[in-house]
This record gives structure tokens, sequence and C-alpha cells, in this order.
């Protein structure tokens, strides 16, 4: 085939000019690319400064109980956290434990609830968190909440002079978190003597117990000032 085979029709002209311009760019995009995907080290893409906006994107698997417990009882609650991946990090983990005693008649003798967690089967090395509330009121119950990303809050911000590698370093969960978390939920009952000695008005209560993790993506894009 000689030249002229190749050009005897529009169509093969069009394929020849679209295969050169091909050829003509594909080296120059390849010559591009690693600078935009930001994996040349200095001087690259990811390490060069500038502004950024840096935002969120959350994922939140949740996990709810309820139990009854009696006074003394104790309920261990488990929240197994899994690892997903790579790109994605922990931002927190939380249990939320509710209650409300409406059991008595009167004032007083409302129930509470203490909350020791074990983190033994967490890796990571977490402190271990004992809170405790009462079952009334405006603010009843409990919580308790582990950062395993270092001071998260999910809110987005726009930050300058830093670099794409430097903000996903301060945004790193370390790979920590994953595995069981437990939390003991020990049920303090109150209450008012029975009309009948012996008698017991109020015997347990209901808890509403909550985990949640949130996982997050981070989602940085550059910000161009227009003057
Ligand atoms: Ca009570
Ligand atoms: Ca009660």
């Amino acid at each position: 085939m000689d030249f002229q085979d190749l050009v005897d029709t529009p169509r093969k002209i069009k394929t020849l000019v679209g295969t050169i311009a091909f050829l003509v760019a594909f080296p120059v995009y390849f010559a591009i690319m690693p600078s935009l995907i930001g994996e040349t080290g200095p001087g690259g893409f990811s390490s060069s400064s500038g502004s950024w906006s840096v935002a969120f994107e959350e994922n939140i698997v949740s996990l709810s109980e309820t139990v009854n417990l009696e006074d003394g009882e104790t309920h261990e609650s488990i929240f197994e956290v899994l690892e997903s991946d790579s790109s994605v990090s922990i931002g927190f983990v939380e249990i939320v434990v509710s209650c409300n005693d409406n059991d008595d008649p009167g004032p007083g003798f409302t129930d509470s609830a203490d909350g020791n967690s074990d983190l033994s089967g967490v890796s990571g090395d977490f402190s271990d968190q004992s809170a405790s509330g009462n079952c009334g009121g405006g603010d009843s119950g409990f919580s308790m909440r582990w950062d395993v990303t270092p001071n998260y809050s999910g809110e987005g911000y726009e930050v300058e002079g830093t670099s794409i590698s430097e903000i996903e370093s301060q945004w790193d969960d370390g790979g920590f978190g994953i595995g069981e978390w437990v939390v003991g939920i020990t049920a303090d009952i109150s209450s008012p003597p029975g009309p009948v000695i012996g008698d017991i008005v109020d015997s347990d209560e209901d808890f509403d117990i909550t985990w949640n993790v949130v996982y997050y993506e981070l989602v940085i894009t550059p910000v161009f000032d227009i003057a």
C-alpha cells in the first residue's frame, strides 16, 4: 500500500488525519499525565503549593438496639467496625445511649445508667471512656465519642500555601479503629416504696443504643482566584 491508497477517499483522509493527530497527541498526553495524577513526587501536582478547597464526603454506618435492664444488670453492646477501601478513612466512632424513666408515679426516683468501654478488640491506641446519665430531664442518657482521625469535624474549609499531600497527611486515620468496639451499660433502677411492703413500683428501664461510624473520603479541589 502506498500513500495514494491511504488518501484516495475522503473517509480514508479523515482516518489518516485522526491517526496522525493521535500519534502526535499520545506522547504529549503521557508527558502531562504524571503531573496530573500527582505521582511524580517533588515538583508534581500533589506536592506543589496552592489554594485548595477541602471537603469531606461522609458515609455513616449505624447500628441500633434496644435493651431492657433490671437494677444492676449490665448489657455489653458490641459494634463491629470493618475496614474500608484505602481511599476511605474513619472520622470517628460514637455511641449514644438514651433512656426515659416514666415508671414512677411522682418526681424523684429517676433511673440512671453507667457506661464503660472496652476497646481491647480495636486496632490503634484509644483511651477507654466512662460516662453516666439520668433517664429523665432534658439531657437523658449519655454518649461517648472517639476521633479515629485526630480532630475530625467533617467541616469543609479552604486553605492556602499548602500541598495536597500535606492535606492528605493531616486527615489520616492511620489505618486504626478497626475491630470490636464494646461498651458495657449498667442500669441503676430507682423505685419509690410500693403501697404494699415488698412491692416494687419500678423494676427496670429500656435503653436505646445507637452506634455510628463516620467514614469519609477527602475531596480536594483547587481554588482559582478570578481577579
Ligand atoms: Ca425509677
Ligand atoms: Ca424505670
